[in-house]
């Protein structure tokens, strides 16, 4: 199997949990993709769900593929979201954000009663950090915060280069919400609990990629079968 056909097995096997009347966070990327097509083809049968989508892409890809969506403010919580990941250690934290959408995700995966990550086995690691960890930033005074980044990764015994992402078109990467990105090659995260703590207090940092005791399980896909983690 390759590693797209891997990606959309993880996908059908968290499928599997999706129950009729249940409101859906929509991860981004491509295992989420395989996700909302597999998702798209149960509503085409009869399935009663509503999504969340986590970014525009994601927005779009529901609508092509017929699953109804809503918003949070229309709803007050969410049954389950399932989304992709960066990276994923032993205690199921994550590093996201490799595709630019970490800030949605991260407000509906705080929203919902659980968090599948569905991947390949090539994101399960023993420590955080080889994936560039991603920090989403306001533009205003980047120069300061980027010392105060520097700062947090000092405290938390971690270092390495950091860079404004850009996107394909070799202009800065914009997300969603309009702000930029800066990417961190730390190599090892020992204590990412620590890490996210020092970055969210930072002002000009709007959220970073390291999902803390969001996830509930994983599952992975590899050439082996199917592993869930709990
Ligand atoms: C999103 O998509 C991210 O947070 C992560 O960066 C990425 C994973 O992408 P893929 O499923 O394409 O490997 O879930």
């Amino acid at each position: 199997m390759n590693m797209d056909q891997l990606k959309r097995e993880a996908a059908a096997r968290a499928l599997e949990e999706v129950r009729d009347g249940m409101q859906l966070g929509l991860g981004t990327g491509s295992t989420a993709k395989h996700f909302v097509e597999l998702l798209g083809e149960r509503v085409r049968a009869g399935l009663k769900v509503i999504g969340v989508p986590t970014s525009e892409a994601t927005r779009l890809d529901a609508v092509r593929c017929g699953v109804p969506l809503t918003t949070l403010d229309e709803i007050d919580h969410l049954d389950i979201t399932i989304d992709g990941a960066d990276e994923i250690d032993p205690a199921l934290n994550l590093i996201k954000g490799g595709g630019g959408a970490l800030l949605r995700e991260k407000i509906v995966a705080a929203a919902s009663d659980r968090m599948i990550v569905i991947a390949d086995d090539s994101k399960w690691v023993a420590t955080l950090g080889r994936f560039p960890l991603p920090v989403e930033v306001i533009p205003f005074g980047l120069g300061a915060t980027r010392r105060a980044i520097e700062k947090a990764f000092a405290q938390c015994g971690v270092s390495g280069q950091m860079a404004v992402r850009n996107g394909k078109d070799g202009h800065v990467f914009v997300t969603d919400g309009g702000h930029w990105i800066v990417d961190a090659q730390l190599g090892r995260i020992e204590d990412p609990a620590h890490l996210a703590t020092a970055l969210s207090a930072i002002p000009g940092v709007v959220e970073h990629g390291l999902f803390i005791g969001l996830a509930s399980s994983a599952v992975l896909a590899g050439g082996e079968g199917i592993r869930v983690i709990e």
